[in-house]
């Protein structure tokens, strides 16, 4: 049998639409149940004020998957579990029940017709970096750097721990 190496990825969390704080905590639990998939850290909950988008403030958490999922296949079983949250997308960024979003894939970069990675606006946005450096503080973007280095420039947006 050929042994596959599992590798490490995040993913970001999010909804406003409906009970927010439950569907992320329901999400968590469905990212933990994957096939060939394993959750190895989550952050906690925040607060945080819509970015470029509109509605109630978001529901965000960040979430470590050690996988044997590739790229495409894992970012097509998030779609799946966006789907059974009943995520409709009338406009871009608009409100919605669940958002994921894969953030980062071992150290590879990738940017294709339906996959950017590392997500290509992380960098700008605190209710990514806040999570994802609770989870891992020296974590590195690939392409960019350590990812503590941001966070000054997104220190004016709003975001409180639930
Ligand atoms: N997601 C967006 C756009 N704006 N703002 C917050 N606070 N949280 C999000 O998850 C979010 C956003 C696009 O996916
Ligand atoms: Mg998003
Ligand atoms: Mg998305």
């Amino acid at each position: 049998m050929v042994e596959r190496q599992s590798v490490t990825a995040y993913i970001g969390i999010g909804g406003n639409l409906g009970d927010a704080k439950a569907q992320v905590l329901d999400a968590i639990t469905q990212l933990g149940r994957l096939p060939e998939t394993s959750l190895s850290a989550q952050s906690s909950l925040f607060r945080t004020a819509p970015i470029d988008s509109s509605g109630d403030d978001y529901v965000n958490a960040v979430v470590r998957l050690e996988t044997l999922l590739a790229p495409h296949a894992l970012l097509q079983v998030l779609q799946e579990i966006e789907q059974r949250f009943g995520r409709e997308r009338p406009y871009p960024n608009a409100p919605r029940t669940l958002d994921l979003d894969l953030l980062l894939y071992a150290a590879l970069t990738i940017a294709d017709a339906t996959l950017t990675v590392p997500h290509p606006r992380m960098m700008q946005r605190a209710f990514v970096l806040i999570p994802l450096l609770q989870i891992d503080p020296f974590i590195t973007i690939p392409g960019h750097g350590p990812a503590h280095q941001f966070t000054p420039l997104v220190a004016d947006q709003s975001i409180t721990k639930l």
